[in-house]
C-alpha cells in the first residue's frame, strides 16, 4: 500500500489545549505522524511519495470559505493585538442568538467557527492544514485512477470539521474533501467508515442531507464524550440522506467482543449500499492505553480490523485521524494497514 507524505505537517504544532479546567500541552503533537511514518519504513508497508498541491476549489467544494480565509489570516491579525501562543476563541455560540451574522473582529470570527479551545491556529498552521488536505486529496487521484488502497497519513486531523465550523484538532475535513474529489472523478457512491474513538461529527453534518455518501461511525457514547453534541443512534439522515448516516454510540470502557460486533453491522450496512469507493477515518484513540479515551482495544485487534475491513473487497483510502498513545501509535497504524493487506 502506497503511503502519501510529507514533513509540512511539522508547521502545525500546537502550544497547549484547554483539558479539564487547566491549560495543558497539546496531545495533537507532530512526533504522532512521523512515529507513523517510520513504522511504515520499518515494516515495508510499501512507498511514500509526497502530496501533490491542489487548488482552494477542491477546499470550498466542502467548506466555508470565510473559515479557509481565517486559517489562512487569523494569526498576523491576533500578533498585531499583542498576544502570543495560538489564535483560540474565549467565547462561543449561543444557540438561536444571530447564529447567521459573522463578526467583524477576529475574537468573534473565533468564536463564529470554532466550537473548542483545543484548536488553536498558530503563525504556521495553514501550510500544514493544507498540506493535510493534499495528503488527502493526493491519496484520492490514486484510488480513482485504479489503486485497490491507500493511506493519507493526514495531520492536523479532519473528522470534527464541518463545512463551517472546526474543532478537536481538526480544521479541513481530510475525509470528505477526498470523498468529494472521488465524486468528481466518477464516482457514485462512497461509504466512510470512521473509526476513530470520537464522533465524526464534522463528516456526519457534512454529508447528513446527501444520499451519494454513507457515513458509518463507531465511538464514545457523546452523553459522555467530546465531541457530546452529534453520534447519537438516531441520527438516521435526513431528505436524500435519509438512511445513509449510521451511528453506534458504545460506552466508555467497551472492549474488543462489543466494538467488534458493532463493526461488523457497520460493515454489513456499507455492504448492502455497494459503494464504488470505502474511505476509511482512521483513529487508533480506541487503544486501551490512549491518554484521552476509553476503549480497551488491544495491539492484534488493530490487525482484526485491517482485515475484516479487506473482507469488503472495495477500493479503500485510509486518512489518519485521531490517536495519541504515542509509543504505540506506529504499530496500531501499521496493524490495521497490514491487517488490510493479507
Ligand atoms: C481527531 C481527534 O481524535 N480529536 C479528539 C479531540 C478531543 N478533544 C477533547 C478531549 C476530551 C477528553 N475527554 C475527557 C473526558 C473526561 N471524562
Ligand atoms: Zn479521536
Amino acid at each position: 500500500m502506497r503511503t502519501i507524505f510529507n514533513a509540512d505537517h511539522r508547521f502545525h504544532q500546537s502550544p497547549g489545549e484547554l483539558l479539564n479546567g487547566a491549560y495543558v500541552p497539546a496531545f495533537e503533537k507532530p512526533e504522532r505522524a512521523d512515529l507513523i511514518r517510520a513504522e511504515i519504513e520499518r515494516a515495508r508497508l510499501g512507498e511514500i511519495s509526497a502530496p501533490q498541491p491542489y487548488p482552494l476549489s477542491k477546499l470550498t467544494a466542502i467548506h466555508d470559505a470565510g473559515m479557509i480565509d481565517l486559517f489562512q489570516h487569523a494569526y498576523a491579525e491576533w500578533q498585531e493585538a499583542g498576544r502570543s501562543g495560538g489564535a483560540i476563541p474565549f467565547t462561543f455560540g449561543t444557540r438561536g442568538v444571530r447564529e447567521d451574522r459573522v463578526p467583524r473582529c477576529l475574537d468573534g470570527k473565533l468564536a463564529y467557527y470554532s466550537f473548542d479551545a483545543g484548536t488553536p491556529i498558530t503563525p504556521t498552521s495553514w501550510r500544514a492544514i493544507k498540506s493535510s488536505a493534499d495528503t488527502a486529496l493526493t491519496a484520492s487521484s490514486l484510488i480513482t485512477q485504479g489503486e485497490r488502497s491507500a493511506f493519507a497519513l493526514c495531520r492536523p486531523p479532519g473528522h470534527h470539521a464541518g463545512t463551517d465550523h472546526y474543532g478537536g484538532y481538526c480544521f479541513l475535513n481530510n475525509a470528505a474533501i477526498a470523498a468529494q474529489a472521488m465524486l468528481g472523478d466518477g464516482a457514485a457512491r462512497i461509504a466512510i467508515l470512521d473509526i476513530d474513538y470520537h464522533h465524526g461529527n464534522g463528516t456526519q453534518q457534512i454529508f447528513y442531507r446527501r444520499n451519494d455518501v454513507l457515513f458509518v461511525s463507531i465511538h464514545g457514547d457523546p452523553d459522555a464524550e467530546f465531541p457530546y453534541r452529534l453520534g447519537f443512534a438516531d441520527e438516521t439522515g435526513a431528505a436524500d440522506g435519509e438512511g445513509m448516516n449510521a451511528n453506534y454510540p458504545l460506552p466508555l470502557g467497551t472492549e474488543w467482543p462489543a466494538w467488534s460486533a458493532a463493526l461488523n453491522h457497520g460493515l454489513t450496512r456499507i455492504q448492502t449500499y455497494r459503494p464504488d469507493i470505502v474511505i476509511v477515518s482512521l483513529g487508533v484513540d480506541t487503544y486501551k492505553h490512549d491518554p484521552i479515551s476509553q476503549f480497551r482495544l488491544e495491539r492484534e485487534h488493530f490487525t482484526r480490523i485491517g482485515e475484516r475491513i479487506a473482507s469488503l473487497a472495495r477500493p479503500t483510502m485510509f486518512v489518519m485521524e485521531g490517536g495519541y498513545a504515542v509509543e504505540d501509535i506506529g504499530i496500531n497504524v501499521v496493524n490495521v494497514l497490514s491487517g488490510f493487506e493479507t
